[in-house]
């Protein structure tokens, strides 16, 4: 890795890498487990739990030391990956998904609406022509792996403002095209989704990407549009965007744990 390297945070340097070595350290306790990770549930509940006191851990560490506006290191070009890993679902297999993929995403479009004054919906080409943020960051999985990689894309702060949240609007929910389980008893769909609250929505690195590593965002990175939420760990990032909804309260989304993975066990809050 390169010296250049800046900290812009308020966090010490020490103090992240000590935060990792300690997950790590956790999950290599756990063994083989922890290759189940992402691409698979975990039925083992020693892996949630030592998952979870981690992750609480982090919790607090991030609003005594660093507060939750402070921005996660970035990297400099030499750090970046010659190939940027992919996780998780690699192409929707999905039908609709498969449409927009053949007509090389020319008819999808980014839906906004929930608790928000203008409901609204963009195409890549209006999203391309808002300004834009550049970041290269490390993107941290809870199976142990990391990977650098150069993201471009718009702020999902800029889009709020144009769709204007409602006062009562506390989260942002993040729904994607590709089933996880496929459909499941209860008749909801098992489309991967994720939610934040404000902070992280309006985070200044919280950004619906669109490119990596200064290519269009390939599918199995989570094409057309994907978020990176550089404060937390890799399943926040919700990839293959189709829907972002403004609510109060996700608790009667699905299990209400506030996303795919969450409503499997693992925390809400996956803070590095
Ligand atoms: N829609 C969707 N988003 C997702 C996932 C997924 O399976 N589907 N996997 C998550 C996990 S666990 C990780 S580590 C990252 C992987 O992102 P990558 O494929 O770009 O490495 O995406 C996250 N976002
Ligand atoms: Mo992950």
């Amino acid at each position: 890795m390169s010296t250049t390297r800046i900290i812009k945070s308020g966090r010490t340097p020490s103090r992240a890498p000590n935060r990792r070595t300690a997950l790590r350290a956790a999950l290599a306790s756990v063994g083989a487990v922890s290759l189940a990770g992402c691409d698979q549930l975990s039925q083992n509940e020693s892996f949630v739990s030592v998952l979870k006191s981690a992750q609480n851990l982090s919790h607090s560490a991030h609003g005594v030391v660093a507060g939750r506006k402070a921005l996660a290191q970035e990297f400099s070009q030499a750090d970046v990956a010659a190939h940027f890993k992919g996780n998780g679902t690699l192409v929707p297999a999905d039908a609709d998904y498969h449409a927009l993929m053949q007509g090389g995403f020319k008819d999808w479009k980014l839906e906004v609406a929930g608790l928000v004054e203008n409901p609204a919906s963009f195409s890549l080409a209006e999203l391309h022509a808002m300004p834009s943020r550049t970041q290269i960051t490390r993107h941290d999985c809870v199976e142990g792996w990391s990977s650098i990689g150069k993201w471009k894309g718009v702020q999902l702060s800029h889009v709020l403002e144009l769709v204007k949240p409602l006062a009562s609007a506390k989260y942002v929910v993040f729904r994607c095209a590709d089933s996880m389980d496929g459909p499941s008893l209860d008749g909801h769909d098992s489309k991967y989704y994720e939610s934040v609250d404000l902070d992280d929505a309006y985070h200044t690195q919280t950004v619906l990407a669109y490119e990596l590593n200064d290519q269009p965002l390939p599918v199995n990175n989570g094409a057309p549009l994907r978020v990176r939420i550089e404060r937390q760990l890799g399943y926040k990032h919700a990839k293959y965007l189709m829907r972002i909804e403004l609510v109060e309260s996700f608790t009667a989304i699905r299990v209400g744990k506030g996303g795919y993975w969450e409503d499997n066990g693992y925390e809400w809050y996956a803070g590095i």
